[in-house]
């Protein structure tokens, strides 16, 4: 038996030069590393893509960053520092008609249907979510990108993946259509790049904390939402469990990470599926309890909703030290830095009347 298995490596060794000469029949035969300077991201008015994109137009020049919405308004600071664009990214002549008017070079994929959105209308979330990254990555190599970006997550895990530090290699059986789509985009990605050469890079995303646009339709939309309410009204009903531990991640954390890992050298990146990366851990209850340091008078309450379940499939922990180890990813913020910052930047909004 032992001659006729083949590991992972086997495998590409025996398959790589075919995969290499179709990548470069697209390419022309050679393929250098092209520069990142004109830049658009799609999902740019949601909770990651709204302050990525201000990042991006910060290091690479307001005019060179290209934000693509659909159906929410852009926020004014979203208009005023750089070009905007109405794009329906599951027509892809509508997305090559906005890559060919500002001569795009990069693609950060953002746009996507969450996990309990997901859930309540799986159809659409497959129709979205692969329908408009089989697009992205198709104008990636037909137009020859220099790199492209999309984020996959933590929903790709669930048992029986050992929940606590789950490592970046396991079984890959999500129980979401959202984690479903996640693991097919993981594939496809790693596919686009073996097969045609596309440079595209990939995150698991922990749920994401932030201050400036609420996220939607997600699981872990609690560990935002509490936030708002503790400084809003002194009292939250979260939808999960007061034990449900889930692995989260600071806004800044969030875009030192995505940032990083698209302008690491070619040579660090190994992998083109999805890297884990890590920021902190806790439960409902530990944040809660971190939230009343700040507001001794807040009061939160448990009512698990059908997101219980979803957030009981995922890990509690991740173990990232591929991306460590790789591309040089840490993390910066804990749970009291955190909370600290994000009561800061609330109270201050609210009280000038903006929250
Ligand atoms: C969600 O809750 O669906 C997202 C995620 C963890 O990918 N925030």
């Amino acid at each position: 038996m032992g001659s006729d298995v083949k590991t992972a490596s086997s495998f590409e060794n025996s398959y790589m030069p075919k995969f290499q000469t179709l990548a470069e029949e697209r390419r022309g035969c050679e393929m250098p590393t092209k520069r990142m300077q004109k830049i658009l991201v799609t999902g740019a008015t949601g909770q990651i893509g709204s302050e990525l994109t201000l990042e991006l137009r910060k290091r690479y020049g307001g005019d060179n960053v290209v934000a693509v919405g659909h159906t929410k308004k852009p926020s004014d600071n979203l208009l005023k520092s750089g070009p905007f664009e109405i794009v329906d990214l599951n027509e892809k002549a509508d997305i090559e008609k906005a890559v060919k008017k500002h001569d795009i070079d990069t693609i950060y994929h953002l746009a996507a249907i969450l996990s309990a959105t997901g859930e309540q209308n799986p159809q659409l979330a497959w129709n979205v979510n692969m329908g408009s990254l089989s697009n992205v990555l198709e104008i990636a190599s037909e137009q020859q990108l220099a790199r492209m970006f999309w984020p996959s997550s933590i929903a790709v895990f669930s048992p029986p993946a050992p929940r606590v530090n789950t490592p970046q290699e396991t079984i890959l059986m999500p129980g979401t259509m959202y984690g479903v789509t996640k693991v097919a985009g993981e594939l496809l990605c790693n596919y686009y790049f073996h097969r045609f050469g596309v440079d595209v890079r990939s995150i698991r995303y922990p749920g994401i904390i932030s201050s400036e646009v609420l996220p939607g339709g997600g699981t872990t939309d609690y560990a935002v939402a509490i936030f708002y309410e503790a400084i809003k009204n002194r009292h939250y009903t979260c939808f999960v469990r007061e034990d449900t531990t889930l692995p989260m991640m600071y806004m800044p954390d969030c875009i030192k990470a995505t940032v990083g890992l698209m302008e690491a050298d070619p040579s660090r990146i190994k992998r083109h599926d999805g890297y884990n990366v890590a920021g902190v851990s806790f439960s409902a209850g530990e944040l809660a309890a971190e939230i009343k340091k700040h507001i001794p008078e807040f009061r939160c309450e448990y009512k698990p909703d059908f997101r219980q379940k979803i957030a009981d499939s995922w890990p509690m922990s991740i173990d990232d030290n591929v991306a460590r180890k790789e591309w040089g990813w840490k993390p910066t913020y804990d749970l009291a830095a955190i909370t600290k910052d994000m009561i800061e930047k609330l109270s201050k909004r609210f009280s000038e009347g903006k929250l």
